[in-house]
């Protein structure tokens, strides 16, 4: 398998904000240095690095994310310092956008777990060129792709971020697959939460008819991201599929979620997937409550791989050190196993 890495070690927050406690970020940077050493173990991968990335085209992402959102993302660059900024406001109903730069940053903010420093913009577009590469990939007759990138995405919204996330790189990954002429895509997000971004982003811009957007996640009665991820999306276009899961979920429970998603792509008649992968649904995970096991992850892939549909594969979550980077490598013996 192909894999694409985008590291960025300078996106680095300290804390995340939690019920006004201030406790380590769980999104570090040794993630991916923990998920590269798996990866230059197996046989089968292929990592390419950001020098040999193909650079991500300008508008893209303005046909995915609200520009003023850009915009303000950009102005980061010159207006943050190395210090990483929170915010401590946020937008209440029909609220007026500001320049004020506490007011700005609740603006487009919906949490307190991803805060801005001067380094955050270049780290989420290389993260997003990540995604854009891997989808090329596919175009390019590669059955799958898998961009490993950091900061994660699918948290990120038309005009926020949150959830550790700013640029939704499974947005990206779609859209690029959309403008190559691929007009059934279909997303199937495993991470442990609701992908809520992606499903505001194709809710609001891309509007394909075609589109099948299906989340598995924990119950957000329960966990982040609280307001959405409950219902059935459909509005004339597409379809979002949400499958909200209660605590606990093994194994056998997750797979059977898992085939009945897979079911709806191959009835859709999906031609193109992207799957949005965290491993915060291991049973080790700190964030998460369900129960997958390593060995799980090699059956996921193989589950996901058995549609024959050419796949882009995003990593999202997974926050332990020590379990990340062999479920990294079940998972994709899982890929090439078929
Ligand atoms: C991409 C992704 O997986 N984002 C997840 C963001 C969810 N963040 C929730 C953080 C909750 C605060 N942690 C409190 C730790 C208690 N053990
Ligand atoms: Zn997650």
């Amino acid at each position: 398998m192909i894999e694409f890495l985008a590291k960025n070690p300078d996106h680095a927050p300290p804390v995340e904000i939690f019920n006004g406690r201030r406790g380590r970020h769980a999104e570090v940077p040794r993630r991916l240095d923990v998920i590269e050493q798996a990866l230059l173990r197996l046989e089968s991968s292929k990592v390419i690095y950001p020098p040999s990335f193909q650079s991500l085209p300008d508008q893209l992402l303005s046909r995915i994310h609200d520009h003023s959102y850009l915009n303000f993302l950009a102005s980061t660059q010159e207006t943050e310092t190395s210090a990483y900024r929170y915010p401590s406001v946020f937008p209440y109903r029909k609220s007026e956008p500001t320049k004020q730069p506490n007011g700005e940053l609740g603006f487009y903010s919906i949490d307190m777990y991803t805060p801005v420093n001067q380094t955050t913009y270049a780290s989420a577009k290389l993260s997003a060129e990540a995604a854009y590469n891997a989808a090329l990939a596919v175009l390019n007759g590669e059955k799958s792709a898998y961009a490993i990138g950091r900061p994660p995405g699918h948290h990120a919204g038309y005009d926020y971020m949150g959830g550790y996330c700013y640029l939704n790189n499974a947005a990206v990954a779609s859209k690029t697959l959309a403008d190559h002429g691929q007009t059934r895509v279909g997303i199937l997000d495993v991470d442990y939460h609701h992908g809520n971004g992606t499903e505001d982003i194709f809710r609001q811009v891309l509007k394909y008819p075609w589109f099948v957007n299906i989340s598995i996640h924990a119950d957000p009665n329960r966990k982040f991201p609280y307001f959405s991820g409950r219902h059935l999306i459909d509005e004339g276009y597409g379809l979002g599929i949400n499958f909200p899961l209660e605590e606990g979920v093994n194994d056998g429970r997750y797979d059977e979620v898992l085939n009945k998603s897979l079911k709806i792509l191959s009835d859709q008649k999906v031609s193109h997937l992207v799957v949005p992968v965290g491993f915060d649904t291991h049973e080790e995970d700190p964030l998460g409550d369900f129960r997958l096991t390593t060995a799980y992850y090699k059956l996921m892939a193989k589950n996901i791989m058995a549609l024959s549909i050419p796949t882009v594969f995003i990593q999202e979550g997974g926050y332990n050190l020590r379990t990340i980077g062999k479920n990294i490598a079940s998972f994709i013996s899982g890929v090439e196993d078929n």
